[in-house]
């Protein structure tokens, strides 16, 4: 059963002595962690990305090869959108984090570059990044510009005519094995994992937290909703990471100076 370390100043001495003196620390992100940077979620029932949409159309091979025009509209969209993002007070605290920490390492299944805007340097994207372009045919990268000529629907690869796609991670795609394979090591090793605004429902990154409880490590979940992870927590934060990870910090380091200051 979670323990409730509510707000940050609240938390419990042994909580903090924990992280304070954690050798190798793993984080894994989702979209909860840029929702305060104004990026929708995927999963909120009113504002997330899916209300509108059903995944099925969009975020899968299938849907591509169906309808390409959509699911090209739908991401030059976000481009759009994650162009325009700042990153958070949430991500400043994470980046100040790996100050801290010699063995640190940030698990991202966010697309959208906001962890390294904010200094984070260790970051494993276990499902790509949306501004990234290849080819569906043939796997090679792509340049940029071909996919955001606004004219060209759907763009083609210069090397063999096939049809380019972002650089993400579809459902039934598998993730690129050395990443996965660089996240759950980290996972493994860790003294002390934190599982922030993922609704912990897509795997394989799902696992994560429980791979780092089975091989001992703290496990501390930041969301201001309940997963199907929480029970399993050994602290459960129920705030914004926005709010809770500076807090955090601040708590934990009082020297690091404020998080929003990179
Ligand atoms: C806040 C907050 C604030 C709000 N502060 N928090 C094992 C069991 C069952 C199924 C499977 C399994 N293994 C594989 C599968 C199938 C599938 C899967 O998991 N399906 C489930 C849905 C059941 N997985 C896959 O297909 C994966 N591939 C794979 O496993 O390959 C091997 C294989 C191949 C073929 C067959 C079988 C196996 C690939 C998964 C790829 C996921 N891709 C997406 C799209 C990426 C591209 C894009 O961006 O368009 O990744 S889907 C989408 O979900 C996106 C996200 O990264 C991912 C996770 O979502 P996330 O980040 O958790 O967001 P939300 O919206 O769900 O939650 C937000 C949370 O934030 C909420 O909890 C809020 O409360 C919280 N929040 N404000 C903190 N301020
Ligand atoms: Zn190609």
């Amino acid at each position: 059963m979670a323990d409730q370390a509510g707000a940050a100043s609240g938390m419990p001495e042994s909580f903090i002595e924990a992280v304070r003196s954690a050798k190798s620390v793993a984080v894994l992100t989702g979209a909860g962690v840029s929702a305060e940077s104004g990026v929708p979620t995927f999963r909120d029932a009113q504002t997330g990305l899916w209300a509108r949409y059903d995944p099925q159309q969009l975020a899968t091979p299938e849907a591509f090869r169906a309808n390409p025009e959509l699911v090209w509209e739908w991401y030059r969209w976000r481009r759009e959108l994650v162009s325009k993002a700042q990153p958070n007070p949430g991500h400043f605290a994470l980046a100040a984090i790996e100050e801290k920490v010699s063995d640190f390492t940030l698990i991202t299944q966010n697309v959208d570059s906001l962890h390294r805007l904010a200094g984070s340097n260790n970051v494993v994207e276990v499902h790509g990044n949306i501004m990234k372009t290849c080819c569906f045919d043939c796997s090679a990268d792509a340049e940029e510009e071909d996919a955001s000529k606004a004219e060209v629907k759907v763009p083609r690869c210069q090397l063999c005519g096939g049809m380019l796609r972002p650089g993400v991670v579809w459902f039934g795609e598998s993730l690129v094995a050395d990443v996965l394979r660089t996240a759950t090591e980290a996972s493994q090793r860790c003294d002390v994992f934190f599982s922030i605004g993922t609704s912990s429902a897509v795997y394989p990154a799902a696992a994560l937290p429980f791979e780092a409880l089975t091989h001992g490590a703290m496990v501390i979940e930041i969301n201001p909703d309940k997963t199907p992870f929480t029970p399993r927590a050994t602290y459960s934060i129920q705030a914004p990471s926005g709010e809770a990870l500076p807090a955090l910090v601040e708590a934990i380091w009082p020297d690091a100076g404020s998080p929003n200051a990179h």
